[in-house]
């Protein structure tokens, strides 16, 4: 990682992972429109400012260009107040962030998810998989402060309801502790 200084920001930055089908995306616009904060989806970013070396056809997903897609966050990140929303977060700088959510959701409520979205069987499997060997999770404790990564349940809308109520209350106690 190279040696860019962390400036102070007046906003924190959110990092909402978790394997696909968790409920990323959802939360996070919630959680943008309950707190004012902007939501970065990195999956659209990397399509639409092609940040990738093409299409991995077994698995239909883009092989990511990390260095590009680092590049074009850096200036985004630097004033705080985005939220953003990736099924990784082992690639980012761990100075970007105050916040790493981890959702996770139960086996039997992934999967129909991950059906109804047209995926074929072995990206099925590999999310299951992924999910049930609580990889993202593991990967977020590996690479961030312990204290900075909370893990959420994300089964039902009321859990999510209340996980947009904690991402709120959690923003506002970091402005009371970090206004100058
Ligand atoms: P992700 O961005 O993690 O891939 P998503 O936000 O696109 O996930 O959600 C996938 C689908 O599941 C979508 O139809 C909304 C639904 N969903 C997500 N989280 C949920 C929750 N906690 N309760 C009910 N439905 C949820």
């Amino acid at each position: 990682e190279t040696e860019i200084p962390n400036f102070p920001r007046d906003l924190p930055n959110i990092l909402i992972t978790g394997t696909p089908g968790t409920g990323k995306t959802t939360t996070s616009e919630m959680a943008a429109e309950a707190t004012g904060l902007t939501h970065i989806n990195v999956g659209d970013l990397v399509k639409a400012k092609s940040l990738h070396e093409g299409l991995d056809t077994e698995y239909d997903s883009y092989i990511l260009d990390e260095d590009k897609l680092i590049d074009e966050m850096e200036e985004m990140m630097r004033p705080g107040g985005k939220i953003v929303d990736f099924h990784t977060c082992e690639i980012f700088p761990e100075r970007w962030f105050d916040l790493v959510i981890v959702l996770r959701t139960d086996n039997g409520v992934l999967y129909p998810r991950l059906e109804s979205r047209g995926y074929n069987a072995k990206k099925i499997n590999e999310n299951m998989e992924c999910e049930i060997m609580q990889v993202v999770l593991e990967e977020a404790r590996e690479s961030y402060e312990e204290q900075i990564v909370i893990e959420l349940e994300s089964n039902s809308i009321e859990q999510m309801e209340e996980n947009v109520s904690r991402i709120k209350a959690w923003m506002e106690s970091w402005i009371a502790n970090n206004s100058n």
